[in-house]
């Protein structure tokens, strides 16, 4: 039996100025792993050859790769588009196609039409079968994985991808409980906050190479007083490990409320804590149903600042294009990130994602002006407009965007900033290159917004996105 070939795929998509590192030094610092296909590495028979390919990194020269026996591709929304370019080309070699992830999960009709196979779901209790009927060749074309059990995931492996990679990725628990309108993780990975084993999160973290680790986790600490303990009981073990190394998570504000969760947390390596503000009045949160910001008496300033104390740095996400919004909005944000003191903030458009309730919603008003799909979901990047704004128009929008990012990080409030986590000893080299690489993506994001509406100028029906505000229908 001869060894099976596997490529696994992350296709890019250039209008991400996140992930663009041809145009953004400063991105270099931070080229994200592709951690779903290191996971479906970990998960594949030690028969398998395995080859993952991050299209971030540079597309390869497919052609002149030897000829795989399958292909496995991730995609969220925004990299559909490539997703199916990449699927046409390996299908027109009679090379079956396999897809998962989000976005197919989310719109599954349509990706039917274009691969061999797909996978809904979390990978984990499917991938197997998927790679036996692959080896026999008679795959299915729908495979579900629904949710996984986190006491039974395997190690990702982190072995794989090429050195370079400034930061790695881990996962210690799936799910969400919050359910904000805008955010495809509950819908997709579930209420039901699931953790990992805590010694296989310590075991596969030793594996990482990179010294600096993002934690992908949607809820780093959970809302329960159970999830907290667990939390605790995590950073104890990481700090007993002496992993020496340092990583960034995501969280929701009551990270700040507890100061042994703090202490552990720095103990453990924590750097860098994402929180999502989302809006910065209380009708923008009621909006996005992100009422665990509203809790009564609760002081954002002081939040941040009590994490920071821990050598923390916090980085804001602000979501812009509400109904809610008014004219002036940038200036609001920009102004609400100095106010909390963050030490950087990122902004997006209000974006409906397949699966999620914004997305229901908007649909019902048919206020989603980029609907020609699969070529619009290019656009989902949450860089771009894609819908129709209540107070807004098209320009107008972007204009509030630019306005905020010269705000806040014109070149004095960026020195300020840095030289306060200097002066608290908060990684001011970390503040210094995310601060610079988020000050040029918006640079980038405008430059992405001229091609796009040169490109709407020319090609789409003027009334898709109207030049003067909408009101919902
Ligand atoms: C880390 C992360 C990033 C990182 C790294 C991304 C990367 N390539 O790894 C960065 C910061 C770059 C990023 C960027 C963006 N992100 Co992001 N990100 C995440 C986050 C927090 C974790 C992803 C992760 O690693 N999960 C762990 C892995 C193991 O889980 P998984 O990806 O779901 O994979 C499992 C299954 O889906 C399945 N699977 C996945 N792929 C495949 C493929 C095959 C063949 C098979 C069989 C199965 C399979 O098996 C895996 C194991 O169970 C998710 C939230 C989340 N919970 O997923 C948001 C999330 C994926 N991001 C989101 C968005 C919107 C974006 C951006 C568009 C906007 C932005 N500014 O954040 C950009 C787009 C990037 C791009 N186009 O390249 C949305 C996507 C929604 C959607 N419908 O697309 C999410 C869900 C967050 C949300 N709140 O809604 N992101
Ligand atoms: S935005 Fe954050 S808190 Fe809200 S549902 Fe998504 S992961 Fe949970």
């Amino acid at each position: 039996m001869h060894a099976m070939r596997l490529y696994l795929i992350n296709p890019s998509n250039p209008l991400v100025s996140l992930v663009n590192v041809s145009e953004s030094r400063w991105n270099r610092y931070r080229v994200w792993k592709p951690l779903s296909l290191m996971v479906l590495a970990g998960l594949t028979a030690p028969d398998w050859e395995i080859r993952i390919v991050d299209e971030n990194l540079g597309a390869p020269d497919y052609p002149a790769m030897p000829r795989p026996d399958l292909v496995g591709i991730t995609a969220f929304t925004s990299q559909a588009n490539r997703a199916y370019e990449v699927a046409a080309h390996f299908r027109s070699l009679s090379v079956p196609v396999v897809i998962g992830g989000i976005h197919a999960t989310m719109c599954l009709d349509e990706v039917m039409d274009r691969v061999d196979a797909v996978v809904t779901g979390e990978a984990e209790g499917i991938w197997g079968e998927v790679l036996e009927d692959a080896r026999r060749g008679c795959l299915k074309r729908r495979y579900d994985g629904g949710l996984a059990k986190t006491s039974e995931l395997a190690a990702a492996r982190h072995d794989l991808l090429p050195a370079g990679y400034a930061v790695g990725a881990i996962q210690t628990t799936r799910g969400c409980p919050l359910s904000c309108s805008f955010c495809s993780v509950t819908a997709f990975n579930g209420t039901q906050y699931r953790q990992r084993p805590i010694p296989d999160v310590v075991r596969e973290f030793r594996m990482i190479r990179e010294k600096r680790v993002l934690v992908v986790d949607d809820n780093l600490i959970g809302t329960r007083p159970e999830h907290l303990a667990r939390a605790k009981d995590l950073f104890r073990a990481l700090a007993q490990a002496d992993l020496r190394k340092t990583w960034v998570a995501q969280a929701t504000i009551n990270f700040a409320d507890d100061e042994e969760l703090l202490a552990l947390a720095a103990k453990a390596g924590c750097r860098g804590v994402f929180i999502g503000f989302e809006s910065p009045s209380p009708e923008g949160l009621l909006e996005l149903g992100k009422k665990f910001n509203l809790v009564k008496g609760r002081d954002f300033p002081a939040s941040v600042r009590r994490i920071q104390r821990h050598a923390i740095l916090v980085a804001g996400s602000f979501i812009m294009g509400l109904d809610t919004d008014q004219p002036g909005i940038g200036q609001q944000i920009a102004e609400a990130g100095c106010r909390y003191g963050v030490d950087m903030i990122n902004v997006g458009f209000l974006t409906p994602l397949p699966g999620t309730r914004l997305w229901d919603q908007m649909k019902a008003e048919k206020r989603i002006a980029l609907d020609a799909y699969p070529e619009d979901w290019q656009y989902y990047t949450l860089n771009l407009p894609v819908t129709r704004y209540k107070h807004f128009t098209l320009d107008g929008i972007f204009e509030e965007m630019e306005s905020c990012s010269r705000n806040f990080y014109s070149l004095p409030r960026i020195l300020r900033r840095v030289c306060t986590s200097l002066w608290q000893r908060r990684a001011p080299l970390i503040s210094l290159i995310a601060n610079l690489s988020c000050r040029r993506n918006f640079l980038l994001d405008g430059k992405a917004y001229a091609g796009f509406k040169r490109q709407w100028r020319a090609f789409f029906d003027p009334n898709r996105i109207p030049l003067q505000p909408q009101a919902p229908a």
